[in-house]
């Protein structure tokens, strides 16, 4: 698609290297770059480094990994949850989008944590992240955030399901997602993308450029969801991370121009790294220094500096060009930011950074401690706890590995080389993990490099491909690679946990709050949920309560009208691991998991007279095809 584009950067005289310096570069030549890259050949000698990793990342059938992945399902609205080293996928959580094996967006339950987002049906999610205490991880949590539909979402890591879901006001697209490392998790942040308007409420359409636009940086309470607070910001917020205090939070702007086109957004060398003091922030909305917006409570501060003066709160400390990943070291002592249009990686000390917000420096950019020039298209960073980072190059399809201290001797001026190791990826990668490297723990075992194109790198699926997530022993001094994933759109980011830093229920407790609602009602029905089966007419409306018990339903079959408001609440008394049910009408889309020793409830219309049957979805017992009965609907007189 690109050839004659690759033609026209040749004739140029540009040289790959140095177009992307050139202040004119477009998204073609971008495109172009990317296209250029092409297969790559293995030598001899990475494939026999490359089987002794192999070995070490084989688990064998019935041995189990040594970490758990939690993975960003991208436009799938999903979150994957991946075994390491196998790289074996273990579980899909339809956060955002529907599922027809769970009954996710379907049930009651799943219905009144979607809340009033319920009705939209797809999702887009990037960055995942887990909830820590100290900076580690503490297993209760990981969150996820919906860039296509403006929302944050919690998972329950001991049984691994959704149980709440937020709409971030105020602003469009949720892209950026990162949380308080230390003391612990209770603030989630994340990053409005896109400047909109303010009242977006079309009044303005045919004047726009007299509207003000912004978007908003916010904070949830981690236990509650709730927007604790919001910060209007100058640009817009791409990708975000937090120090190891509890003190920073920063954010990349790649819109520094304000602009709504391609070429505008890129007219300036140099965007910025936006840094939010939480404890200053938390000053402000403790004092009632703040305004609310429109219809929410939510306390709103206004970050943006008045006439070239910061507020107390906000900085923002230029960095090269349309920067993209914002990062971390492990260690807790630098950020990072990711140049993306420049070759350059933007190393920032959080040791400065009191000093920034107090003034003391003339210029912001004192806080950069190096600006490593690593390759093409730096988009993300990750960390192996020895002191190296590891960057992707989504344009030149390597990983650089390179070292951090040598990196800034080299900006103070000696003579140097920090760049440790390339590999080439394939293709494209965008973001990469290593082990723990979002926490103190950092490893530096394994690093997961999720590349966005897979080519020629699997049998052809027509012009739709899976991606390719690779996975590389970082444990010697080389990376090797050692795997090839294909996965499903489109894993954006992904964090590795220890194994044992979660803790997973074998079977539901019994008053779980996953199910409260059904509890509730069927107590207000007065029917034990533990033996009863039992069908309650209100109206219009009918509550078939039965139970589940490999390889039967409670009720063999029950009655409703024409027209009836049905719900069926089904309870597995199975306590056995592993022995879930299913609950499916047919011909009337209704399906549903049913877990051991869960509760779950479904409510539909009967709208056909007739006899339908209701079957069990999961293979369960030598007569599961026996598991089923009949709901039988009368006609309306
Ligand atoms: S961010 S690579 Cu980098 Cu959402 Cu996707
Ligand atoms: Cu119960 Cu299949
Ligand atoms: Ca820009």
């Amino acid at each position: 698609m690109s050839d004659k584009k690759i033609t026209e950067v040749e004739k140029t005289g540009l040289s790959r290297r140095g177009f992307l310096g050139a202040t004119a570069v477009t998204g073609a030549t971008l495109a172009a770059g990317a296209a250029t890259v092409g297969t790559s050949m293995m030598s001899r000698e990475t494939l026999a480094a490359t089987d002794k990793s192999a070995l070490k990342a084989h688990v064998g059938p019935a041995e189990l990994d040594e970490y758990y992945g939690v993975w960003s399902g991208g436009q799938s609205g999903e979150v994957r949850i991946v075994g390491l080293p196998s790289m074996r996928e273990l579980m899909r959580i339809p956060v955002f989008n529907r599922c027809s094996a769970t009954g996710w967006g379907h049930t009651n339950e799943s219905k009144a944590i979607l809340g009033k987002s319920a009705h939209l049906e797809n999702g887009d999610t990037h960055h995942p992240q887990a909830s820590m205490t100290d900076g580690r991880y503490d297993g209760r949590y990981a969150f996820i955030q919906d860039k296509a539909n403006t929302r944050v979402a919690r998972i329950r890591l001991d049984v691994m399901k959704c149980d709440k879901v937020t709409t971030i006001p105020h602003v469009q697209a949720i892209h950026g997602l990162h949380l308080q490392r230390v003391p612990s998790t209770k603030l989630v942040f994340a990053c409005g993308e896109f400047i909109a308007p303010y009242p977006n409420d079309g009044k303005l359409i045919d004047k726009l450029d007299e509207a003000e636009h912004f978007t908003m940086y916010s904070a949830l309470d981690a236990e509650t969801m709730e927007v604790a607070w919001q910060v209007i910001v100058d640009g817009n917020l791409d990708n975000t991370s937090t120090c190891f205090s509890g003190k920073y939070a920063v954010a990349t702007c790649y819109n520094s121009e304000m602009a709504f086109d391609l070429a505008g957004q890129m007219r300036n060398e140099r965007d910025w790294l936006t840094i939010f003091n939480i404890p200053r922030i938390e000053e402000e909305v403790k004092a009632g220094r703040f305004i609310t917006l429109a219809d929410s409570k939510v306390p709103v501060l206004d970050g943006r500096k008045k006439n070239g003066k910061n507020t107390t709160f906000t900085r923002y400390v230029p960095v090269p060009k349309n920067p993209h990943g914002a990062h971390t070291s492990p260690d807790g002592k630098y950020f990072f930011a990711n140049g993306k249009l420049s070759p350059t990686v933007t190393v920032i000390a959080i040791d400065r950074l009191d000093d920034l917000f107090n003034d003391k420096f003339a210029d912001e950019r004192e806080v950069v401690v190096a600006e490593p020039e690593l390759g093409l298209g730096p988009l993300h960073t990750t960390f192996d706890g020895r002191g190296n980072a590891y960057s992707s190059l989504f344009i030149d399809s390597q990983v650089v590995k390179w070292n951090i201290e040598d990196a800034i001797r080299h900006y103070n001026g000696e003579d140097v080389n920090y760049i440790r190791q390339k590999v080439d990826v394939h293709y494209q990668p965008g973001h990469l993990k290593a082990s723990l490297a979002e926490t103190r723990d950092a490893d530096g075992k394994w690093l997961v490099v999720l590349s966005k194109f897979s080519k020629d790198r699997f049998l052809p699926t027509g012009p739709l491909r899976a991606e390719n997530d690779q996975l590389f022993d970082i444990s010697g001094e080389e990376m090797k690679l050692v795997h090839d994933g294909p996965a499903f759109a489109e894993p954006h980011d992904i964090v590795i946990i220890r194994r044992d830093q979660i803790q997973t229920k074998r079977v539901w407790d019994r008053d779980d709050p996953f199910f409260a609602g059904a509890l509730a009602q069927a107590k207000a029905d007065g029917v034990n949920l533990e033996s009863e089966n039992k069908v309650i007419r209100d109206g219009n409306k009918v509550r078939v309560y039965m139970t589940s018990i490999a390889p039967a339903f409670g009720l063999s079959e029950f009655s409703v009208n024409e027209g009836d408001e049905v719900t069926v609440t089904v309870t597995n008394l199975d306590q056995i691991e592993d022995l879930s049910h299913g609950f499916c009408v047919v011909n009337h889309g209704v399906s549903m998991e049913i877990s051991p020793r869960q509760t779950s409830s479904i409510t539909f219309i009967a709208s056909k007279p007739g006899s339908h049957y209701y079957y069990c979805t999961w293979f369960c017992h030598a007569l599961h095809m026996e598991m089923a009965g009949r709901m039988l609907v009368r006609p309306k007189a």
